[in-house]
């Protein structure tokens, strides 16, 4: 095992990684912004080093500063947590180089991932559904209008180095294509320095429902079940819930069980989510992330395994402390993420937060790195923290989310809990109907 882990993240983040390093006698260090050197993280890490000012391109974002913090403290291994260099194939591969564990999958693991037609094929290839679209790349005009009028319009346009909702767009007639199929090119090369774009049926009213796995990266693969993460404004995700309402066990276990099989026959190492659209009682492949992810926790709750005990371990070399016939899904889970912004308008609201009071009792999580006199920095995303509560069934986990919500006071600065004092009480949440437009329509007849 590690003997001291450089924590290479700001925020709840930070601070869930650092608890999961003392929990195994692990050393930690801090690297952090200028901006960031009252963060809680900070002062629980045993080391602390700070990598540059605000601005996020020049601390979180700069490798060079990063290595550097870490052999000048002698870390012997990098956490890279969620976004900045989580999934930069580069910064993996020169750790690599530098003989320091990137706490993640290899660097061609990331590589393949982060090119959207290859982590296509490479998912198709290792019998994951898939979308029905082109095979690859698309360039011309015939070749789309010929895959557009073969599987159907609507077809979506999508840049091959987008993701989380960059880069895409919805055709509905051949007479849509030309434009489309240009304009997505030439704004796919602006933007991510690679204009290959590729062609898939456009699903209408799909669920996002993604798949927790990991992989030791000697052949096991193992599957958490799923989480849905249908709710979502702008591709940035409200609130999370496992299992997903919208599953029975049999469907878990068919659709985790194709992607344990896979992430073994990758011979992926670490933590993964596979994520899919599911419509009409059918899983469509879109994308593979690499990393942690925010709402990991929903899946510890349900599950009791510690996600980032488990990164740790495999990084490490050592066996997963679980096989698959260990994992169980006992009751369920919501994550609800509390953000520093006006809870209509979503304007951000950074300021000291003058009163912070958390709830607490049975079946209830707070991921949070604030306190009382905590400042939120304008510099960075604005979520402050995560409300994740579990119950034995659904019910009990949201007559347990509502009463936490009527707990939680954070004062000075405005959040988005009283969206979510909201939501808890709409009887499509309640029941569980709702798909990946259901939030923004919501919100667009709320005024
Ligand atoms: C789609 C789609 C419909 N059909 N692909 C948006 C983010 C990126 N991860 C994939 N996205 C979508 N891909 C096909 N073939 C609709 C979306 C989409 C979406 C997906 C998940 C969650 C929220 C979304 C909001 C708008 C569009």
């Amino acid at each position: 095992m590690f003997n001291k882990v450089l924590i290479a993240n700001r925020g709840e983040i930070a601070l869930r990684i650092l608890r999961a390093c003392k929990e195994m006698g692990i050393q930690t260090v801090a690297a952090h912004s200028t901006a960031d050197a009252d963060a809680m993280h900070v002062r629980l890490a045993d080391q602390s080093v700070c990598i540059g000012p605000p601005s996020s391109r020049d601390s979180y974002l700069n490798m060079h500063e990063i290595v550097a913090a870490c052999e000048i403290t002698g870390a012997d291994a990098i956490h890279p947590g969620y976004g900045f260099l989580s999934e930069n194939a580069k910064f993996a591969e020169i750790l690599e180089a530098h003989g320091i564990t990137f706490i993640g999958p290899s660097s061609d693991h990331i590589k393949v991932m982060g090119d959207k037609i290859m982590a296509k094929q490479t998912a198709q290839r290792l019998g994951i559904p898939v979308v029905p679209g082109s095979d690859g790349a698309v360039t011309e005009d015939s070749e789309a209008k010929r895959i557009a009028a073969d599987i159907g319009y609507p077809v979506i346009i999508k840049a091959a180095s987008g993701g989380g909702g960059r880069g895409m767009r919805v055709v509905n007639s051949a007479a849509e294509m030309q434009v489309a199929l240009q304009t997505t090119r030439s704004e796919a090369g602006a933007a991510f320095g690679d204009d290959a774009v590729y062609i898939e049926k456009y699903l209408g009213k799909p669920r996002h429902i993604e798949v927790q796995v990991m992989g030791d990266g000697k052949g096991k693969g193992v599957h958490l079940g799923e989480r849905d993460c249908s709710l979502q404004r702008r591709h940035q995700k409200v609130l999370e819930e496992a299992n997903s309402p919208a599953l029975t066990a049999e469907q878990r276990e068919k659709i985790g069980m194709i992607c344990a099989d896979a992430i073994g026959d990758l011979g992926y190492s670490g933590a993964g989510t596979i994520e899919f659209l599911y419509e009409n009682g059918e899983f469509y492949f879109i994308e593979m992330n690499t990393r942690l992810q925010v709402e990991h926790p929903v899946t510890e709750m349900i599950t009791r395994i510690d996600l980032v005990n488990e990164q740790l371990r495999v990084a490490s070399g050592q066996d997963m402390s679980f096989d698959q016939k260990d994992v169980r899904f006992q009751g369920h889970a919501i994550e609800c993420r509390i953000n520093a912004e006006n809870a209509r308008t979503f304007v951000p609201s950074p300021g000291e937060i003058t009163y912070y009071h958390p709830p607490g009792g049975l079946g209830v999580r707070v991921d949070s790195g604030v306190f009382t006199g905590y400042k939120v920095p304008p510099y960075y995303d604005s979520l402050i923290g995560k409300l994740i509560v579990v119950g034995r069934n659904r019910e009990e986990c949201l007559n347990r989310l509502r009463r936490s919500l009527d707990e939680f006071v954070v004062g000075g600065i405005q959040t988005t809990l009283p969206l979510f004092q909201d939501l808890v009480r709409n009887k499509d949440v309640i029941a569980g109907d709702y798909d990946i437009h259901w939030l923004e329509n919501y919100l667009e007849k709320m005024g």
